[in-house]
């Protein structure tokens, strides 16, 4: 029997899959031979970040982590799986920032406990059934905790790194302005996609677009950090 043709939610899943595996194996390369174990930490993370993503975008590709939550009368599908990533892999992207910027215990904490709650708080908004207005009441609730996330990569981390040499300074700016730009795109997709019932973009639309901003977050992020490797032992140099 012939197979349907696979939808654009199959296709970026694939694309995001092999990316995210094939990122995994480059970060593991880049990773080999290192001996200093300030400069493993980042590679070391970097993996996970990589490994967890591949991980679940291979679950999702198989159809698990996918469920349907039904508001007003309407189905939506709801990918669960990719909280599941992002409850992980958006705290460790967070660690390799603050240890790069030398950041203490507490800034560290604080910044992973925002991410938690916004994380936890948007699947909240993801699968509620009270209503359209309660789902958007959740992605509110999200965003001010991302707020007050940015907020604290702008100031603290950012003055902890500017007491760093200025190639490590200029590495962290490079990737804080990073995360900002690409951060603040997925409230955005959530909104204007199935989660936010609105239905401006279809399902196969926001998943490619989630595709290519987990790829540009971690796969691209990993990228920038890793190749510096002079900057890195400049960063894990005790200071
Ligand atoms: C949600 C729910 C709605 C409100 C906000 C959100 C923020 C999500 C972010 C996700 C970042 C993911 C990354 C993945 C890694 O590749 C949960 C969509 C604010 C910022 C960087």
């Amino acid at each position: 029997m012939a197979q349907p043709a696979p939808g654009l939610e199959t296709i970026a899943l694939g694309i995001g899959t092999l990316g995210m595996a094939l990122g995994t194996l480059a970060f593991i390369a880049m990773g080999a031979g290192e001996t200093n174990e300030k400069k493993q930490e980042f590679y070391i993370i970097t993996i996970f970040i990589a490994a967890i993503a591949a991980v679940s975008y291979f679950s999702m590709f198989m159809g698990f982590g996918v469920i349907e939550v039904v508001v007003d009368g309407e189905a939506l599908v709801i990918y669960w799986a990719r909280y599941a990533d992002w409850l992980f892999t958006t705290p460790l992207l967070l660690l390799d920032l603050a240890l790069l910027a030398g950041a203490s215990r507490n800034t560290i904490a604080t910044l992973v406990g925002l991410d938690v709650a916004m994380i936890i708080t948007g699947l909240v908004g993801a699968l509620a059934t009270e209503g359209a207005a309660m789902r958007i009441a959740w992605w509110g609730i999200s965003t001010g905790f991302f707020v007050v996330l940015l907020y604290f990569l702008v100031s603290t981390l950012s003055k902890n790194a500017a007491q760093k040499s200025g190639d490590v300074a200029a590495l962290f700016s490079t990737l804080r302005n990073l995360v900002i730009v690409l951060w603040t795109a997925y409230p955005i997709v959530w909104i204007i996609g199935t989660e936010g019932t609105l239905g401006l973009i279809p399902l196969g639309v926001e998943t490619a677009a989630f595709m290519v901003l987990d790829l540009a977050a971690k796969v691209g992020f990993g990228f920038i950090l890793l190749r510096s490797r002079d900057v890195l032992d400049q960063a894990s140099a005790p200071s």
